[in-house]
């Protein structure tokens, strides 16, 4: 890809990134607080109420689940879009000796890019994606930077492509 897409192409998520920081009011955000600056915001309850309309679930990384060395850029380009409202679902095996995966949300583009975890926020543990999985609802307008935090020096978001986001739109009816 040439640069000058990958450059509209990062503007385009700043801009986004934004925008949420300022719409955003509720759950997981982050956001800006007077008394304790830059951080994450409030953070409901994962248990959601039923929804309505045409919303789906989606299993991320499809047959291949939460697993090293999954390009998952590759799948999200794939499947893209995701809307308001779908659900991302996380499924990966309980840890053993040797693996391990949880799913963490990074605060912007270049925490992301980096792997830099100072400022991620755990959505999910390692023993949460067994089963059904672990479920995630787009409830926000704005990029959502996922990444798995294992592995010794984030192993696993830096050298296991553990990590993508998602930019949720509206669906019109
Ligand atoms: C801001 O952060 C402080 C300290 O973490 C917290 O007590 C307070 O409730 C937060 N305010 C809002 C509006 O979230
Ligand atoms: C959602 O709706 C179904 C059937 O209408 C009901 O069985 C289920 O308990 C509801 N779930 C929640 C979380 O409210
Ligand atoms: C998402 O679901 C909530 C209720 O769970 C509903 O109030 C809201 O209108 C929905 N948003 C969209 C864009 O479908
Ligand atoms: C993952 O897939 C994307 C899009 O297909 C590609 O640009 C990228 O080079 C791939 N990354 C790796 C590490 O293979
Ligand atoms: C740990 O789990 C992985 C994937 O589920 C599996 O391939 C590996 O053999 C397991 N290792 C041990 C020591 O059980
Ligand atoms: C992961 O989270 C679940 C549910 O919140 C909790 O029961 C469990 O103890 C946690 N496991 C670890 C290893 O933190
Ligand atoms: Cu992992």
């Amino acid at each position: 890809m040439c640069c000058s897409s990958a450059k509209l192409l990062i503007l385009v998520v700043m801009a986004a990134s934004m925008l949420g920081v300022s719409m955003a009011n509720r759950d997981w955000t982050y956001r800006h607080n007077k008394t304790a600056g830059w951080g994450w915001g409030p953070w409901g309850s994962h248990h959601q109420p039923n929804r309505t309309g045409n919303s789906k679930k989606i299993i991320v990384g499809g047959s291949d689940n939460w697993h090293f060395g999954v390009n998952y850029t590759d799948w999200a380009s794939k499947n893209a879009p995701f809307y308001f409202n779908d659900t991302l679902v996380f499924k990966y095996d309980s840890p053993n000796v040797t693996f391990s995966h949880s799913v963490y949300l990074l605060p912007n583009l270049w925490s992301f890019i980096n792997c830099d975890f100072s400022q991620a926020k755990m959505v999910a543990n390692i023993t949460e994606g067994r089963g059904n999985g672990f479920e995630f609802v787009l409830k926000q307008w704005r990029p959502h930077y996922f990444a798995c935090g294992e592995g010794p020096n984030r192993f696993h978001c830096k050298n296991g492509n553990m990590k993508f986001f998602v930019m949720p739109l509206l669906r019109w009816p």
